[in-house]
């Protein structure tokens, strides 16, 4: 059957900005409550809602052709996945953490020592390219309270704004692997399908384009527009249209949210009134 099935996760960290950049792709769904599936009304896919843990093993056995998960989950499942494409959201870390009064000079600190996390693999890896050799203790929650409760001398846990590891006693040493949602696709995938995947990437890339930038539209006395078309850079080259008051146009574009501060304030700098910077919801390059 052409349609491409996408596994999402059911309920969890993952859950709303996957099915948000779904729907910012212009498809939609009958969003029953409880559902395990849900066909798309104006698109050829349809949702299957998973426990982040099982998509890995659902996608490389082709019961599912794409996936959206933790790139963390991918990893230390060792699937038959294709990572197709990092999604930008839920970024996080998996980390080493001891307990804050506890000395840490470095890893060698860890040899021979006990560790606690669900990510036995992706650990034991970090641990072997170092030269470590510690025991590994998986369990499967509540990795944060191993050391109080004397399971293990440090643990290896997903941190994102730290205060979990603060509110346990416990201190971020080192990184083992930073992540982000991604899409990852059957290898077993029909050619067919693939078509779908590359129609539906495309629009995940004019989303995640539009979110990267901005439209602005300013206007400038007309000896100004030399040095505001050089301090805008724009997808050509911006539009210039005149304005009602002589001497004066306005001027149109499209920054990069990265640089957006620094361009304003030049702007402003090389003569720029009335600046207007409003979102952009597709780009298509
Ligand atoms: O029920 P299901 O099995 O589907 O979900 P789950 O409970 O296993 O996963 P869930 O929903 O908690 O997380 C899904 C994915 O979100 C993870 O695999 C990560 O890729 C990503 N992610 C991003 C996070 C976090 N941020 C995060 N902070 N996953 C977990 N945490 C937990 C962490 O385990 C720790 O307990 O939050 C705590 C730390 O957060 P801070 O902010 O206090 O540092
Ligand atoms: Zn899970």
């Amino acid at each position: 059957m052409n349609i491409l099935r996408i596994a999402v996760q059911k309920s969890g960290r993952l859950s709303e900005s996957s099915l948000s950049l779904i729907k910012e792709c212009g498809i939609d769904f009958n969003n029953g409550t409880g559902k395990l599936k849900s066909e798309a009304t104006n698109f050829p896919a349809e949702l299957l809602f998973l426990r982040d843990d099982d998509i890995p093993g659902y996608v490389a056995d082709g019961v599912a052709d794409v996936g959206i998960v933790g790139e963390n989950v991918v990893v230390e499942k060792e699937q038959n996945v294709e990572l197709v494409e990092k999604l930008g959201f839920s970024k996080c870390r998996l980390s080493l953490a001891v307990p804050r009064g506890q000395e840490y000079n470095g890893l060698q600190d860890l040899q021979n020592k006990d560790i606690a996390t669900s990510y036995p693999k992706i650990l034991g890896k970090f641990l072997q390219e170092n030269g470590i050799s510690a025991r590994i203790h998986e369990i499967s929650g509540s990795v944060e309270i191993a050391p109080s409760i004397g399971l293990a001398e440090a643990i290896c846990d997903i941190v994102s704004s730290g205060s979990t590891l603060m509110s346990n006693g416990l201190r971020e040493v080192e990184v083992v692997f930073r992540s982000e949602a991604v899409m990852i696709a059957s290898p077993q995938m029909s050619d067919e399908k693939r078509a779908i995947l590359q129609k539906l990437l495309f629009r995940i890339h004019s989303v995640q384009n539009a979110q990267k930038n901005k439209y602005i539209l300013l206007n400038t006395p007309k000896e100004a527009l030399g040095k505001i078309i050089e301090i805008l850079p724009g997808m050509k080259s911006p539009t210039v249209l005149p304005l009602a008051i002589d001497g004066w146009c306005s001027v149109h574009s499209v920054i990069h949210e990265d640089d957006f501060w620094e361009i304003i304030e030049n702007l402003k700098n090389a003569g720029a009134e009335g600046i207007l910077v409003v979102p952009i919801e597709k780009m298509i390059r």
